[in-house]
C-alpha cells in the first residue's frame, strides 16, 4: 500500500501550487486536504432542526397524535424540497393481536431516471422505554431523538441538498414506520414472529412502485450520539459487501475514519433485512454498535434518555457529508 506516501505527496503537491499562485495573497490558508470533495456541503446545524423539530412531537409511537402530526410534517417537508411524495398506508397484525396503520412515507428525486440509490430510516419511535430497570419508567414512550428522528434529520438534509443540486442517479428517500414495536423485553409471554421492522417489511412485499428496484441503499439507524462508532455490521457485509466498502472507504478519505471504524460486528435485524432479503437490494445499516455494551447499543438505546442531550451535530455531519458523497460519486 502506498496510500501514506501518495497521501503526502499530494499534500506537497497541493501546498506548492498554492503557494505559487498565492504568494501575494497573505489571506488565504494554505490547504492540505487531498480529497477533493464531489458533493454540496451537508448542513448539521439543519440536519439538527430536523430532529428537534420530530422530537417537539413527543413520541411517535404509531395510531397517536403525534405520530399522525409527525408523519404530516415529513410528507410536507419532503415536497417543500421537491420530492415527489407517496404515501403507503397499510393495516398489519401486531403481536398484541392489535390492528397497527401505518404509514412509509416516500420522496423521490429525478423519478424518470432508472438508475437509483435508496436511503432509509424509521419515523416511528418505540412505545415502551423497556431497558430502563425501574418499571414506572420502563411502561412510558421513549423520546427517540437518536433512534429514529436522527436518521430522517440527515435524510432531511441530504433531501434539501437535492433540492438544488443533482446527482447522477435518482434518489428515493424512505421512512420507515412500525420498526420500533419488537415485543417489550418485561413481556412474559414471548410471542413468535417478526415484530420489528414491520413498515419495512410491509414495503418489501408490496413497493410503493411495481417491481422497485435500486443500485444499492443505506439505512440511517441511531447516527446522531455523540461518541458514535460505525462498524461493518454481519448482514451489511453478507449482501453488500462492496457497498460497506465503499461507504467506509469515502468516510475515510473524507476524514471520518474515526467513527466509521474498520471492524466486523455481529448481526442485528433492522429495516435493511427485508430489503435485502425480500427485495433484493443489496443494502447496508450505518448504525451505532457499542462492542463493549451488554445490549450492543448505546447507553441510551431505549430508554427515556434517547433525547436531543444525545445527538451531536459533528456525528451528524460525519454520516450526512459521507451519504452524500457516495450519492455524487455515484455514476
Ligand atoms: C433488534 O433489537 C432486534 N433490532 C434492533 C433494531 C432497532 C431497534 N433499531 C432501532 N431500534
Ligand atoms: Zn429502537
Amino acid at each position: 500500500m502506498n496510500t501514506i506516501r501518495d497521501f503526502s505527496f499530494l499534500c506537497i503537491i497541493a501546498f506548492s501550487a498554492l503557494s505559487a499562485s498565492c504568494s501575494s495573497c497573505q489571506s488565504q490558508k494554505p490547504v492540505s486536504e487531498p480529497y477533493q470533495q464531489v458533493s454540496p456541503d451537508f448542513d448539521a446545524d439543519s440536519a439538527f432542526s430536523y430532529i428537534e423539530k420530530q422530537v417537539s412531537f413527543g413520541p411517535r409511537v404509531p395510531m397517536t397524535p403525534a405520530h399522525a402530526d409527525c408523519g404530516d410534517y415529513l410528507a410536507a417537508k419532503l415536497s417543500s424540497f421537491g420530492a415527489k411524495v407517496i404515501e403507503q398506508k397499510a393495516t398489519v397484525k401486531h403481536y398484541n393481536g392489535k390492528n397497527i396503520e401505518i404509514r412509509n412515507i416516500i420522496g423521490s428525486f429525478q423519478g424518470e431516471k432508472e438508475k437509483r440509490l435508496l436511503l432509509f430510516a424509521h419515523w416511528d419511535s418505540r412505545p415502551f422505554a423497556d431497558q430502563e430497570n425501574d418499571p414506572v419508567k420502563r411502561n412510558r414512550p421513549i423520546l427517540g431523538a437518536d433512534d429514529g428522528a436522527s436518521g430522517v434529520g440527515v435524510l432531511l438534509e441530504v433531501a434539501r441538498q437535492l433540492q438544488h443540486n443533482t446527482p447522477e442517479c435518482g434518489v428515493d428517500i424512505l421512512f420507515f414506520d412500525l420498526e420500533d414495536w419488537g415485543q417489550a423485553e418485561f413481556d412474559d409471554h414471548y410471542i413468535p414472529g417478526n415484530w420489528w421492522c414491520m413498515g419495512s417489511q410491509h414495503w418489501a412485499k408490496a413497493p410503493h412502485t411495481p417491481d422497485y428496484k435500486a443500485k444499492f441503499g443505506i439505512l440511517l439507524d441511531m447516527v446522531g450520539a455523540p461518541d458514535a462508532t460505525f462498524m461493518r455490521e454481519s448482514e451489511s457485509m453478507r449482501y453488500a459487501a462492496n457497498i460497506v466498502e465503499k461507504v467506509w472507504r469515502t468516510a475515510s478519505k473524507m476524514g471520518f475514519g474515526q467513527l466509521f471504524i474498520d471492524k466486523k460486528t455481529g448481526s442485528i435485524y433492522d429495516d435493511h433485512i427485508p430489503v435485502n432479503q425480500i427485495r433484493n437490494i443489496p443494502c447496508i445499516d450505518i448504525i451505532n454498535l457499542k462492542s463493549k455494551s451488554s445490549s450492543g447499543f448505546a447507553s441510551h438505546w431505549h430508554t427515556l434518555d434517547d433525547t436531543m442531550q444525545n445527538i451531536n451535530k459533528s456525528t451528524l455531519k460525519s454520516v450526512g457529508q459521507t451519504v452524500l458523497e457516495v450519492i455524487f460519486l455515484e455514476k
